[in-house]
């Protein structure tokens, strides 16, 4: 018994380590892991309680949403709204920010979350997820939160994590030292820690891309994937991106949503910078992998817009690097065996 170690002891261990930390960053891991039990068990009943299916709503990014989603949105809202250690949040399924109540108390931090990916895969019974970051304010103490304590540059995220509600429920977070994974015992219902100091393996065995929109790609793109396929690596792609971010956390690989010119009105790929592609880089970067925009780091570019969409390259650092190489024309097609040694 004695070597089980919960999430709430991991996390008391980790905040020991901080003789300054207040204990307010822990205490905010706990509620959304607590929201990621509650989400976790709805998508387990989902199919049996009938409420599978769209709403008919359309969402701000133009898209109908699921059910589950806003109930998702809702429980992650209501868990943290009323704590007092928040000063504003931003989600994926709302259009502004998602301020603190009047009757409540603001905090000292910003939840930047999206509260259910992948959701067009509910249906099917696909593995799902939530992805958060946790930011301190940039506002004064005390006053209102504000939408530009959520526009930062992922730099400046304190923690960031992600619930995956597949087989069994995860969650991998990281605070800034080492990326840890928890599974969740259904039967005690707490999160054990299973996956301590993850590491992307250096040699990597994925490639994770909708090569559906391979006509729709720059050229650059197509010859990195040919590049890719050269290093014989397996394809996987499950079209919801925390599932497929943590095989190829675990496993080694990388997953790339670029731009493509399928649809003139969205030309930086379909990835939300703010909700999905910044606590995704955090997570890499602190298993020793990379994300980039095919440019500059994720972590390093600076939102304008709360539902600002960027492409991603994100995973091995070779192979993260290897499609910057490509899309600034420095590899041409035929050079496969530069990286060669990072496969198996
Ligand atoms: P969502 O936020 O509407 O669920 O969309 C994001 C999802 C990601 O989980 C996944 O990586 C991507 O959309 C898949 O998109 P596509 O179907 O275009 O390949
Ligand atoms: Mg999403």
């Amino acid at each position: 018994m004695d070597k089980v170690i919960t999430i709430e002891r991991h996390f008391l261990e980790q905040q020991k380590q901080h003789p300054e930390a207040t204990g307010v960053l822990t205490s905010i891991l706990y509620d959304i892991a607590l929201a990621g039990k509650i989400i976790s068990r709805e998508t387990t009943r989902a199919a049996l309680e009938d409420i599978l299916g769209l709403t008919g709503r359309i969402n701000v990014q133009g898209e109908e949403v699921a059910k589950l989603d806003q109930y998702a949105n809702a429980a992650i809202v209501r868990l943290n709204q009323y704590t007092g250690r928040l000063a504003v949040m931003a989600s994926e399924e709302v259009n502004g920010i998602i301020p603190i109540p009047d009757e409540f108390a603001v905090g000292r931090y910003v939840l930047l979350f999206d509260p259910l990916d992948g959701s067009s895969n509910i249906d099917y019974s696909v593995s799902i997820g939530s992805i958060f970051s946790v930011l301190r304010r940039t506002s004064p103490e005390g006053t209102p939160g504000t939408e530009e304590d959520c526009l930062q540059r992922g730099r400046n995220i304190t923690a960031a994590g992600y619930i995956l509600y597949g087989p069994s429920t995860m969650m991998v977070y990281s605070a800034g030292n080492g990326v840890h994974g928890f599974t969740l015992d259904q039967t005690v219902g707490e999160f054990l820690l299973t996956h301590p100091n993850i590491r992307i393996p250096r040699k990597a065995k994925f490639y994770s891309v909708n090569q559906g929109y391979e006509r729709y790609w720059a050229r650059e793109i197509q010859e990195y994937t040919q590049h890719l396929q050269h290093l014989d690596l397996k394809l996987r792609y499950i079209g919801s991106l925390v599932s497929d971010f943590h095989r190829n956390l675990l496993g080694g690989g990388v997953f790339y949503y670029p731009a493509d010119s399928r649809d003139p009105s969205v030309p930086h790929g379909k990835l939300r910078l703010l909700y999905e592609c910044n606590p995704l880089a955090f997570l890499a970067e602190h298993a020793g992998g990379a994300a980039t925009d095919g440019q500059q780091p994720i972590l390093d570019l600076v939102p304008a817009d709360l539902h600002q969409r960027t492409p991603l390259f994100i995973g091995n650092k070779e192979l993260v690097e290897l499609a910057g190489d490509y899309l600034r024309g420095e590899q041409a097609l035929g050079m496969f065996e530069r990286i060669r040694e990072v496969t198996v």
